[in-house]
C-alpha cells in the first residue's frame, strides 16, 4: 500500500495533467455571469473558484468526494482527512500510517503554553487558538524550503509536511486554551495510543465515565471538516495561501474568519437561544407555547438561530446525525430534548412565515445541546472545536491548490463610478 504522500504524488501529477488539458482546451469557455447585485452581495452564486475536496449540495448536503456526509459520520476524522485528499478511504494499513505519523508530532511546543499564559484573561478562546498556532509558523519547513529555493511542483509536499504537524498538534492546543482559560488546572498529556479526537476529548478534560464524550467529539469533528470552497473561511485559507504564505498562517487567518458571528460563532448563538427557552418556560415548553414563542421573536424582528441557510434547502444531515446521537445517548436531557421539539415546530412557522429561503435546521441547531449534556458548557469555546475540524478541509484544500500550482489570487474590483459607467454602457 502506497503511504499518503506517495498516493497524493500520482494524483497531483494526473491532476495536473489533467487540469492543464482541460484549460488549454477550454480556457475561454465562460462558467459564470455576474451581476450587479452579486458584486455587492457577497459574491453568492458566482462560479468563481474550484475545490475538490468536497461539495453542497442543496437537497442533499454536504458531500466529501461523493460521499454523503450522512454515509461516512462513523468514520474517523483521520480516515476523513485521506478522503479529502484522496478521494478515497483508506483501508487499516494506511489508516494506521496517518495515526502512527499523527501521533509522532502530537506533542506541542512549550512556548506555545507560554504564549497562551501571555494572553489577556479575557481573550476570546478563538483568538488564543490562533494566536497559539500561529506562534508555530517559525517551524514552518514550507517556508525554510522556500527559502531555499525549492521548486514550484515541491510546494505541495512542504504544504503537506507542515499540515501533518500542524493537525497532529491542533489537539493539545485546543485543549490548552480551553484549560488555560476556563482555569481547568495542569494540562493534560496526549496518549499515543488514542485516536486524534478521542486523544482531544482526553486533553480537555471532560469526564467521560462511558466513552461518549469521546464518541461526540470524533462525530463533531468529522461533521465539520470541510464545506466546500466559497464559504468565509475556506476561502480565506485560499486567498492568502495563494500568496505562498505557509500553511501556519493561512489556517490561521481561515480562522478569524470563522470567529465571525455570521460563521462560526453561530454555534455559540444556538444554545443560548435553547437556554433562555429553557428558563423561561422552567423546562421543556409544549409544542403550542414553542409556536407562539418562535412567531413571537420573529414579530420581533430577530431571527431563529440554528435554522435556514446560504445554500442548502433541505435539513442538513449533519443536524440529522447530532440529533440521532442524542436521541441515542441523551433522549431525556431537557436541553437537547427543546432542540427536538424546536425541529419539529419551527420549520412550520418559518413557512408559514414566508422569509426564509430555507426554514429546516443547519449544523448549528443541535450540536451546542450536546457539548452541554456532556458538561462543557462554555460556549465561548464551541467555535474552538468547530475550527480543530475545520483545519482538515482547510489543509487539505491548499495541498491540492498548491498541488495544482494555482495562481495568487488577484480579482478585479471596481468602483461604484465605474459599476455605473459600465450600467450606462448598457
Ligand atoms: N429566522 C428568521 N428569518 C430568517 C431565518 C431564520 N432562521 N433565515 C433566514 N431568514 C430571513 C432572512 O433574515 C432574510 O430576511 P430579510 O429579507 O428581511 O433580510 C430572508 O429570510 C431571506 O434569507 P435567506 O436567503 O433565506 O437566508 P440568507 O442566505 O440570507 O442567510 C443565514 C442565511 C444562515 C445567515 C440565515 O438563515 C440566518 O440568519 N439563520 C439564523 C442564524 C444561523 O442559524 N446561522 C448559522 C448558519 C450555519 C452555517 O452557515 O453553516
Amino acid at each position: 500500500m502506497a503511504s499518503l504522500k506517495e498516493k497524493l504524488a500520482a494524483q497531483i501529477q494526473a491532476m495536473r495533467e489533467d487540469v492543464a488539458a482541460l484549460v488549454k482546451a477550454h480556457g475561454d469557455k465562460p462558467v459564470a455571469q455576474v451581476t450587479v447585485s452579486q458584486i455587492y452581495g457577497g459574491l453568492r452564486g458566482v462560479n468563481a473558484m474550484v475545490c475538490d475536496t468536497s461539495m453542497v449540495d442543496p437537497d442533499k448536503g454536504l458531500i466529501i468526494r461523493d460521499h454523503p456526509i450522512g454515509e461516512i459520520a462513523n468514520r474517523l476524522p483521520e480516515e476523513i482527512w485521506y478522503l479529502l485528499l484522496t478521494g478515497e478511504l483508506p483501508d487499516a494499513e494506511a489508516l494506521r500510517e496517518v495515526q502512527a505519523e499523527w501521533a509522532a508530532h502530537a506533542q506541542i511546543p512549550p512556548y506555545v503554553i507560554n504564549v497562551l499564559r501571555a494572553m489577556p484573561r479575557d481573550s476570546h478562546p478563538m483568538a488564543m487558538l490562533s494566536v497559539g498556532v500561529l506562534s508555530m509558523e517559525c517551524e514552518s519547513l514550507f517556508r525554510k524550503h522556500y527559502e531555499e529555493g525549492m521548486k514550484k511542483t515541491d510546494y505541495w509536499i512542504w504544504m503537506y509536511e507542515d499540515s501533518v504537524r500542524l493537525l497532529a498538534r491542533l489537539p493539545g492546543v485546543a485543549a490548552a486554551v480551553y484549560r488555560t482559560r476556563f482555569d481547568k488546572g495542569d494540562l493534560i498529556p496526549p496518549d499515543p495510543k488514542l485516536d486524534w479526537a478521542a486523544n482531544y476529548a482526553r486533553m480537555l478534560g471532560v469526564p467521560d465515565p462511558t466513552g461518549e464524550f469521546a464518541n461526540l467529539m470524533r462525530l463533531y469533528l468529522t461533521l465539520h471538516c470541510d464545506h466546500e470552497g466559497g464559504n468565509v473561511s475556506a476561502y480565506t485559507c485560499h486567498t492568502v495561501s495563494s500568496a505562498l504564505s505557509d500553511m501556519y498562517y493561512a489556517v490561521t487567518a481561515g480562522w478569524n474568519g470563522l470567529a465571525g458571528p455570521l460563521h462560526g460563532l453561530a454555534n455559540q448563538e444556538c444554545l443560548h437561544f435553547v437556554l433562555d427557552i429553557k428558563k423561561k418556560f422552567g423546562g421543556v415548553p409544549t409544542d403550542d407555547q414553542l409556536k407562539q414563542f418562535t412567531w413571537d421573536r420573529l414579530n420581533s424582528g430577530q431571527v431563529v438561530p440554528g435554522y435556514g441557510h446560504a445554500v442548502l434547502r433541505a435539513t442538513d444531515p449533519r443536524f440529522t446525525c447530532f440529533r440521532e446521537f442524542g436521541l441515542r445517548v441523551c433522549p431525556n436531557d431537557e436541553v437537547f430534548r427543546i432542540v427536538d421539539a424546536l425541529f419539529r415546530v419551527v420549520p412550520g412557522v418559518l413557512k408559514e412565515h414566508g422569509k426564509a429561503k430555507n426554514p429546516w435546521p443547519n449544523v448549528d441547531a443541535g450540536s451546542g445541546a450536546l457539548l452541554y449534556h456532556f458538561g462543557l458548557t462554555e460556549f465561548s469555546y464551541y467555535t474552538v472545536l468547530f475550527a480543530v475540524s475545520r483545519a482538515m478541509g482547510l489543509t487539505a484544500q491548499n495541498i491540492l491548490n498548491r498541488g495544482l500550482g494555482l495562481a495568487i489570487s488577484r480579482p478585479n474590483s471596481l468602483t461604484t463610478a465605474e459599476v455605473k459607467a459600465l450600467i450606462a454602457k448598457g
